[in-house]
């Protein structure tokens, strides 16, 4: 292991690392009595409890043997808060094919991500299938310190692994009618309990889209670990998207397919519930989602509340990619200004 690596990994070594599985667990709950938030879709808060891991599988299983990451940290994206400590943020997760509690790690055991193959395919000159093995074996990979925010209201700060998603992109060479860009997660009925129940969200696999120039944007980060290491399965693995400036769900997990396309795609929350999940959803503390504030968020682990920034704080990157609108226009963000 380098030095550079090793001195990364023990800049993560806060105290806070400690925090056990009970702690979240404890906070979560106040956070539940705090916002009073019930209902379905993207905020079911109450589900969960400790669920339901094969015999003896445990949280530290979904961890181990998860190879380290050589990265270069890109010094640009410095933080304005602790890092949210390793264990905390891989317990306490939203990945629906799984289940629609935050208790992900227990699911996941039979989830297979290797072999992995990403598409990149549709208005482009080249379209390419990566073996996702070969893909990051092939790339520089950075580490950024990024703020992350769920429209749920609550937050993290953590070291994600990965490369700009516009290098994929312009290896593809897209096409002249390219507008947007769709993503596909995967579709393994027989690993992802949810996606063989036949009802839960039954829209499956999980998409999702972008604007061309949202997708080109420098902070768009196709992203393959976290904490110096693989991403463990419940944070997305073996490759995920990251786009720090818009609320967590504009960012499928384990990805399967990237597509250059014409029209404004749909996208699997806006498709369940077009008047809470819009196609824009870029963090804005001033656009309430229809049933809680948007004020205020929650870091996990610690509990610390925190106000909400426009773009989570990343306006000197993506306001551009907005200018001009009025107060209404939905790329603003979205819900009953
Ligand atoms: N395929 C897929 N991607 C997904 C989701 C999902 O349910 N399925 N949930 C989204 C939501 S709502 C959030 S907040 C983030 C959570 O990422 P994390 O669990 O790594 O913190 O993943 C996003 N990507
Ligand atoms: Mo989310």
């Amino acid at each position: 292991m380098s030095q550079k690596l090793e001195a990364s990994q023990s800049r993560f070594m806060l105290p806070a690392d400690e925090v056990t599985p009970e702690h979240v667990w404890l906070n979560r709950r106040r956070f539940i009595q705090a916002l009073g938030v019930a209902g379905l879709g993207l905020s079911p808060w109450l589900g969960g409890g400790r669920a339901l891991a094969g015999p003896g599988f445990t949280l530290e299983d979904t961890l181990k043997g998860l190879a380290p990451l050589k990265s270069r940290p890109d010094k640009r994206f410095g933080l304005d808060r602790p890092l949210t400590a390793r264990r905390v943020a891989a317990s306490f997760n939203n990945f629906y094919e799984f289940t629609p509690t935050k208790n992900v790690w227990p699911k996941v055991e039979r989830f297979q991500t290797k072999p992995w193959r990403l598409e990149i395919s549709g208005l482009v000159k080249n379209p390419v299938t990566y073996d996702v093995k070969d893909l990051i074996a092939g790339q520089k990979l950075e580490e950024r310190l990024y703020r992350f925010r769920c429209v749920e209201a609550w937050a993290m700060a953590v070291p994600w692994i990965g490369f700009p998603l516009h290098r994929l992109l312009k290896q593809a060479l897209p096409l002249p009618q390219a507008r947007y860009v769709r993503f596909r997660s995967f579709l393994k009925r027989d690993q992802a309990p949810v996606q063989n129940d036949g009802s839960t969200y039954n829209l499956w696999p999980y998409f999702e889209g972008l604007t061309l120039p949202e997708a080109m944007n420098e902070l768009a980060l196709v992203t393959v670990g976290i904490y110096s290491h693989e991403l463990p399965k419940q944070h997305g693995a073996p490759i995920r998207v990251v786009l720090p400036w818009k609320y967590g769900f504009k960012g499928p997990k384990s990805i399967t397919r990237i597509e250059l396309v014409a029209e404004q795609p749909r996208t699997f929350w806006n498709t369940l519930g077009p008047d809470e999940y819009d196609f824009w959803s870029n963090v804005n503390p001033d656009k309430p989602h229809p049933r809680w504030s948007q004020k205020y968020e929650r870091m996990l682990g610690t509990g610390d509340s925190r106000p909400t920034q426009l773009y989570n704080g990343y306006g000197s990157y993506v306001a551009h990619l907005y200018a001009g609108m009025q107060e209404s226009d939905p790329r603003f963000g979205f819900g009953k200004g």
